[in-house]
């Protein structure tokens, strides 16, 4: 029996601002072709940004593939109202026109679930743009499966050429990561448009209610034989441009702590605890990343930075990314998908959740932290790298006499090191810091006994080809 057709799919994703959104969609797209065998074709907005990630992508190529992604470089010249993009007489004005020159005369296309057949015959014989690889050669018509990141939007003419089909592709809006309960109330709810097109909400989360969370078939696998391999994680050091001397100092015993987290960070306090531990610490940051380490780190008495050695490393793949939070004693990660990343490294990590207003990121990340089963002192670290009220700063300090003027602002300095203190203390007390690598582990085999993302929405791939 022949092979049914390999499911088709459109993957759009805008970069807001950061990686993670393209974070995201890459690693999809990938999972989605590797893994299901899905033909991908990923739109993005920013090249540039991508290539931080994935540093073989040509920034300046219209369409290319890359992993056997196709990947479009997804310009807003490109969209036109739909009845100029529909109409193949004005695609030579749009700044895109490949993008559009498959969709021509979308009102003679009475059924375009096979697009590539329609498109075919309505292809201008000779295209009016080159563009960059043979994959271009293939009109862009709507697939069986599209997927709006994080609410992004597909171009207006690709929806009208959508809405133009006898089948309309499976619509999925792929929403931002969360740990709270009312997700799965919303996880695969249907909404209608009003030109009657439907869009599924597909909910990434941490429960077997929810979308799951990307992860490779063999991640967990991959992951255990990499930690256990002394070589394999020096070579990736290597690779990554840690220097000799800090490698050197790696192998000695020195602690790994990966910093990935936004600019204001209290990196002070995370190195005053760390300066405390009974081993030296290695810091390993993306250039650009965590501007105030340098300063956080010259703030240190002499003996507590002699602790540190800090290596500067350029932004690396998602894979050596993984495998660097994979060897870290702590990752310090942001955002979601370097959340998802340290989960999966199943090692003790500090989430510099994406600030939002109303400290609406600190009801998400109690969220968290409550599924986690960590012990209390990680939980305390964690609201406090994210300025929520952890241990309160009640100084035990006499009460300084009015006449020194200087006496509040000591008092305050006093007790904003008593409670950094506190709250970061699992980082030296070596055996609440074991407990926490333990609970670490545990908690990322809880939540990889549940389906991952990347075949939850193959599922509605199958029912799309069904
Ligand atoms: O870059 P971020 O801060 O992205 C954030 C979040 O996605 C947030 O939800 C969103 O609203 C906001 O942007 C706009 O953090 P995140 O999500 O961890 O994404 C970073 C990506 O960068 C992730 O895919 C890992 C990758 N990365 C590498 O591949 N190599 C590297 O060297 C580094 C440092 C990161």
């Amino acid at each position: 029996m022949p092979a049914p057709p390999a499911t088709t799919a459109d993957i759009f994703c805008r970069v807001v601002d950061n990686f993670g959104d393209i974070g995201v969609c890459w690693r999809l797209a990938r999972g989605l072709s590797a893994e299901h065998g899905w033909h991908v074709r990923l739109w993005v907005d920013d090249l540039g940004s991508f290539a931080r990630l994935a540093p073989t992508l040509d920034i300046h190529a219209h369409r290319q593939m890359l992993d056997a992604v196709e990947v479009i470089a997804w310009r807003d010249a490109a969209l036109a109202p739909p009845s100029d993009a529909l109409d193949a007489s004005d695609a030579s004005d749009a700044s895109d026109a490949s993008d559009i020159s498959g969709a021509t005369d979308m009102s003679d296309a009475t059924d375009m679930s096979d697009a590539s057949e329609i498109s075919d015959a309505s292809r201008p014989p000779e295209r009016s743009r080159t563009t960059d690889s043979p994959a271009s050669a293939e009109p862009l018509m709507p697939r069986d499966v599209v997927i709006e990141a994080f609410a992004c939007d597909p171009p207006a003419w690709f929806v009208a050429a959508m809405h133009c089909m006898a089948t309309p592709p499976v619509w999925i809006n792929l929403e931002y990561l969360s740990a709270e309960d009312w997700i799965e109330g919303c996880h695969g709810l249907h909404s209608r448009r009003s030109d009657g097109l439907e869009k599924i909400f597909c909910f990434p989360g941490f429960t077997a209610n929810t979308g799951g969370l990307l992860r490779e078939r063999d991640l967990l696998r991959t992951r255990d034989r990499f930690q256990a391999d002394a070589n394999a994680q020096d070579a990736l050091l290597t690779t990554c441009g840690v220097p000799e001397g800090a490698r050197a100092r790696i192998a000695g015993g020195a602690a790994v702590v990966t910093l990935f987290c936004y600019p204001d960070a209290p990196l002070q306090a995370l190195f005053g605890a760390l300066a405390q531990r009974d081993r030296p610490t290695v810091l390993i940051a993306p250039h650009g990343v965590a501007p105030h380490t340098e300063s956080a780190l010259d703030a240190l008495s002499a003996v507590e930075r002699a602790q540190f050695v800090l290596c500067r490393i350029p932004f690396v793949p998602h894979e050596h990314f993984d495998r660097l939070l994979w060897l870290a004693d702590l990752n310090v990660v942001r955002g979601e998908d370097s959340l998802v990343r340290a989960l999966w490294a199943g090692r003790p990590l500090l989430w510099h959740i994406y600030p939002q207003d109303d400290a609406a990121h600190h009801m998400k990340l109690d969220a968290f932290l409550a599924r986690t089963g960590w012990p209390d002192a990680a939980r305390v670290a964690n609201r406090a790298f994210n300025g929520a009220a952890s241990v309160a700063h009640a100084s035990k300090a006499p009460v300084d006499t009015p006449e020194d003027p200087a006496a509040p602002a000591a008092r305050d300095a006093r007790d904003t090191r008593a409670a950094d203190r506190a709250n970061f203390a699992l980082l030296h007390d070596e055996a609440t810091f074991r407990e926490w690598q333990t609970a670490a582990k545990r908690y990322a085999d809880t939540v990889a006994a549940h389906r991952d993302l990347a075949a939850t929405i193959a599922d509605y791939g199958v029912r799309a080809t069904d």
